[in-house]
């Protein structure tokens, strides 16, 4: 295409609407605080996560990909009439062979969280006129600092896996990060003993092996990272967040008021970010 008509295509395209909205929508982008609430297995963050979904208009929650964990599309073999496809569960190779599984399964829980926090913001957040917020269930950092790492330490991932990990992860959250990154961090706190028994009652089928000392650990490297500060980061914004800790130990999935106090909470921490 020659230099001329590739100006007149420019000049079309900056006098547009199209242009105009892309640009306003890239600046609005630009003003998102970005959260992410962090907490003990079955804690209540994806009943937390809820809640703010339907509380606040200018806010959006991002889920954790769980269901992509439990099926991992993969194609079998080519027939006449196509691909045939079938899936594998993970999360549950996870759980049940965590030394043969663990390092697998941190890749892909890593690689689908960003991609899922990397998605284009929902235009409702894009027009709103208000702060909006896009609120992550979990974190590349929670993978790093509390899941890969207690593995790591439980030894069901070796020193050249554990090297391997750092290594890329370091360098997606250098690449990607400031795309993704966070101005806060939500810590719903309970004992490991109620997250055991949430756990009990929600009754996912992958988790019925779980002991309590599981929980014990992940608890211990919830309060190290984001409560003692003893974690050793290696991103210089994240050591310094500000972290609300929440009291998650109340049972708040049906009360009213214990939903409000919490509410207020986090409304008076994000007008602060
Ligand atoms: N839950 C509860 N009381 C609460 C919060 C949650 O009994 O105050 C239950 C919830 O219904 C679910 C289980 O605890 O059965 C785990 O909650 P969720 O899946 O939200 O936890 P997450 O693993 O996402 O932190
Ligand atoms: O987390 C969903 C489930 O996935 C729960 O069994 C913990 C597990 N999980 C989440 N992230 C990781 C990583 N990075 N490593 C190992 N296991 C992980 P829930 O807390 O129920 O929402
Ligand atoms: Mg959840």
């Amino acid at each position: 295409m020659s230099g001329t008509s590739m100006r007149t295509i420019r000049r079309l395209f900056s006098s547009s609407v199209l242009y105009r909205f892309a640009s306003s929508h890239m600046n609005r982008s630009n003003e998102i605080k970005r959260v992410s609430i962090e907490g003990n297995i079955a804690v209540g963050k994806s009943t937390f996560a809820k809640l703010l979904q339907s509380a606040g208009q200018d806010w959006e929650v991002i889920a954790e990909p769980v269901s992509k964990w439990q099926n991992v599309d993969q194609t079998t073999r080519q027939t006449a009439d196509g691909a045939q496809q079938s899936s594998s569960n993970l999360l549950e190779m996870m759980y049940h062979d965590p030394k043969r599984w663990s390092y697998t399964f941190q890749t892909f829980s890593c690689m689908s969280r960003m991609r899922t926090h990397l998605q284009p913001l929902a235009a409702r957040l894009l027009q709103s006129t208000g702060t909006p917020v896009q609120v992550y269930e979990r974190s590349v950092y929670s993978d790093r600092y509390i899941f890969a790492l207690n593995m790591f330490e439980l030894g069901c991932i070796n020193s050249t896996e554990w090297a391997v990990y750092q290594d890329w992860h370091s360098f997606l959250v250098e690449q990607f990060g400031h795309r993704i990154q966070l101005e806060g961090i939500i810590y719903l706190r309970a004992s490991p003993q109620t997250c055991m028994e949430r756990l009990g009652r929600r009754g996912r089928m992958e988790e019925e092996g779980i002991q309590l000392d599981y929980l014990e650990k992940l608890h211990m490297k919830h309060e190290d990272w984001l409560i003692n500060k003893s974690t050793k980061v290696h991103f210089e914004h994240l050591a310094k967040l500000p972290v609300l800790v929440l009291d998650a130990e109340v049972e708040f999935e049906k009360d009213a008021k214990v939903q409000d106090d919490l509410l207020t909470k986090v409304k008076d921490f994000f007008s602060v970010l």
